[in-house]
């Protein structure tokens, strides 16, 4: 079953309560929590360039733990390399610090966020890649696939390959500051390409086993490969208005946010390997496309910003979708390099298109 499916059911049943007993705590980042703005400047003025990149505060960042976070004894800390390895390894995390340090831009987003969704964040990382460790430990040719486990009892899988890559970084800072609590404090994995669940935070142990087997959320029905689709979400429209929870916001025709002096439409976009080759936004329900202008990060794990300066000349309504499109070709696990129109919103993998109903009154 599908978290979603999980959730709807237990909010239709009323059990609300009983969320906490399965330890889901995406409930108020799917429901309630208001779309943040990601522009503080006023970029209807399309002579304000687009920011290079767009770090999101530590104070907003979502965090999507399944359980309580766990509090680190620093000092009897270890990560553990066990399994089918030569050499089994057990790093302190003076080890992991006095390794080389690359600091990094990476996109997180959590499998269950929705189209419009909050559960997505992007940060500048510090850590040290694994490679080297997992080299010296040598893993063994029998080994398909690691297990990677935090502090909190937390585990999730990939396979070897993935993970020997050399943009898997062990990072212990994230927009310049030692990781709080909720992010992972000491350290956590990222394994670039793939949704939240696959960069476990707390991280201990790393055990490289001989037969597959699935994580914690894998085995709830999430897509056990979670690799990122290609995927633009919506985010505002002017400076600080979004949607409701029915994906409707209306304008005045004067004000500040008044539409007469045009409305910025604005969001981010995701790929799990390629660039963002070009959004397109349409106003009409999709029967015509405009071109957005772009970002172009120089990593595909950094998200994309994206806005349209929108000239309204009539008041009405207007359905509002944001499409992306990748440079990479069609992939099996990854699918099309562009965003399907009649994706539900609650495919997994959030590859949805979000539907914004537009009124713009008279
Ligand atoms: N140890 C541990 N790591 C974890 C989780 C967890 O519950 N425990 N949740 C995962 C999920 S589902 C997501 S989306 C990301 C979220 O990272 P964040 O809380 O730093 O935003 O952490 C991942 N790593
Ligand atoms: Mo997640």
């Amino acid at each position: 079953m599908k978290r979603r499916q999980i959730l709807n059911r237990l909010l239709q049943a009323g059990a609300v309560a009983g969320l906490g007993a399965i330890g889901i705590k995406v409930l108020p980042g799917l429901m309630s929590k208001p779309v943040k703005a990601i522009f503080a400047l006023d970029l209807r003025e399309s002579s304000t360039p687009l920011p290079e990149h767009l770090l999101t505060p530590l104070s907003e960042f979502y965090v999507q733990s399944y359980a309580v976070a766990p509090t680190v004894d620093v000092a009897a800390w270890n990560l553990k390399v066990t399994g089918a390895v030569a050499t089994p390894l057990t790093l302190t995390l003076a080890d992991v610090m006095s390794a080389p340090q690359e600091t990094f831009y990476l996109t997180m987003e959590c499998i269950g966020n929705p189209a419009g969704g909050n559960l997505i964040g992007n940060a500048e990382w510090t850590g040290t890649p694994l490679l080297p460790f997992l080299q010296r430990a040598g893993v063994q040719p029998e080994a398909v696939e690691f297990v990677l486990r935090g502090a909190d009892g937390y585990r999730t899988t990939l396979p070897v390959a993935d993970v020997m890559r050399p943009d898997v970084r062990l990072v212990h800072l994230m927009n310049g500051q030692p990781l709080s609590k909720e992010h992972g404090y000491p350290l956590r994995i990222l394994v670039p390409g793939h949704f939240g669940q696959k960069q476990p935070k707390w991280l201990t142990g790393i055990e490289a086993i001989v037969s597959s087997q699935k994580g914690y959320w894998e085995r709830w029905g999430w897509s056990n490969t979670a690799l990122i689709p290609t995927h633009a979400l919506s985010r505002q429209l002017q400076q600080t208005r979004v949607w409701n929870g029915r994906y409707q916001v209306s304008f005045p025709k004067t004000g500040e946010a008044g539409w007469g002096n045009g409305v910025l439409i604005a969001g981010v976009a995701l790929d799990g390997s390629a660039p963002i080759q070009r959004i397109s936004v349409s106003l009409d329900g999709g029967n015509t496309w405009n071109l957005a202008e772009q970002s172009h990060p120089t990593s595909p794990h950094e998200w994309t910003i994206w806005r349209l300066a929108w000239r309204p000349e009539q008041p009405g309504r207007y359905i509002l979708l944001a499409r992306a499109e990748s440079n990479r070709s069609p992939h099996p696990l990854f699918g099309d390099s562009i965003q399907p129109l009649d994706d539900p919103i609650s495919r997994d993998g959030s590859s949805g298109i979000l539907k914004i109903q537009v009124d713009l009154e008279a």
